[in-house]
């Protein structure tokens, strides 16, 4: 007998009814269901843009091999009506996370699931059922990823019209934002909840004013911290000169601490460091690319963006 830990996950249609129809077609396919952990509803991990999730652990016991019990779980997925691929919303997703202590990598099937240590989902309901199951790759038990998953800050994003941007929330506070991927629980809070939907109405062209958020500043130099509270006070739609920035914040020819600050923002978009540009009227530097701060002065500045930079300065 083998000892596996399945994940199941649904988000279309009657989710409760889902998941108990794949379990029982699952325990009359081979699979002899030992453990179920409760139900929970879950954002979506990796694509944002789709329903919430119904989720669900079971460990459970068969004696078919990983590939046979891959193929077996496939048909059953196909048998309740999912066409949808990898990442879209499906009726039902049924995923292999542990299989006895095996380790296998190939293109059709990775056990244990590669991302499994960074799933709430995953790990939250099945540090319920199966605290001390071993990963077998980290030596770790399903606890203790439990724990360092917890450690982590919560973490939410939006897709753009120029990428995802991620926030990340630390004890109420902004801790960061970035149009990189961050680690982080995938999990709703209030504020990420809120924050997002300013970032949505933000992105539609809407005038929104972010200084209702409070930034977490705990690991930032005070010099930087000083410059991106002035620089906060810019308004929507307006535009700065980095040394007209040092100026106000009382730098002395601090042109070049402004922009290494500003390369250096832990918070694009909430300290608008997008809105600083060259005195000479070019667009200068963003760590995130120049595009996307031609992007975002567009969208703040409308038409009045040829104004501020006639064709062929930026
Ligand atoms: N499954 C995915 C991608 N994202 N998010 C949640 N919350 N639950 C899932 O089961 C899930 C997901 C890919 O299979
Ligand atoms: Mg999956
Ligand atoms: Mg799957």
């Amino acid at each position: 007998m083998h000892k596996v830990v399945l994940s199941l996950g649904t988000n279309i249609g009657k989710k409760h009814e889902n998941i108990n129809r794949a379990l029982y077609l699952l325990s009359h396919s081979g699979i002899r269901i030992l453990k179920v952990s409760q139900k929970i509803t879950t954002p979506p991990w990796g694509n944002w843009n789709q329903p919430d999730f119904l989720n669900v652990v079971v460990t459970a016991e068969t004696t078919m091999s990983p590939v046979k019990l891959l193929r077996t779980i496939k048909e059953i997925e196909r048998n309740m009506g999912r066409t949808s691929g990898h990442m879209e919303p499906r009726i039902i997703d049924v995923d292999i996370i542990l299989f006895d202590n095996l380790i296998v990598k190939t293109d059709k099937l990775k056990i244990p699931h590669p991302s499994f240590r960074e799933r709430n989902f995953v790990l939250k309901p099945l540090s319920e059922i199966a605290p001390d199951l071993k990963d077998p790759e980290t030596g770790k038990t399903i606890l203790q990823l439990y724990r360092e998953l917890l450690l982590l800050p919560f973490m939410g994003y939006i897709d753009t019209p120029i990428g995802p941007f991620y926030v990340a929330e630390k004890d109420g506070q902004v801790l960061r934002t970035s149009f990189k991927n961050m680690r982080g629980r995938q999990e709703y809070t209030p504020l990420l909840d809120k924050l997002l939907k300013r970032l949505e109405d933000y992105f539609s062209g809407k005038k929104v004013d972010f200084t209702e958020f409070t930034l977490n500043f705990s690991m930032i130099p005070d010099t930087y911290r000083h410059i991106y509270t002035v620089l906060m006070k810019i308004p929507y739609g307006a535009v700065i000169s980095y040394s007209q920035l040092a100026e106000l914040s009382g730098i002395r020819k601090g042109a070049m601490t402004v922009g290494n600050a500003m390369s250096k923002n832990p918070f694009p978009i909430l300290v608008p460091c997008h809105r600083v540009i060259r005195k000479d009227g070019k667009i200068g530097g963003f760590s995130a690319g120049k595009d996307k701060k031609i992007f975002l002065l567009k969208l703040e500045l409308k038409d009045s963006f040829f104004n501020v930079f006639p064709k062929g300065t930026y």
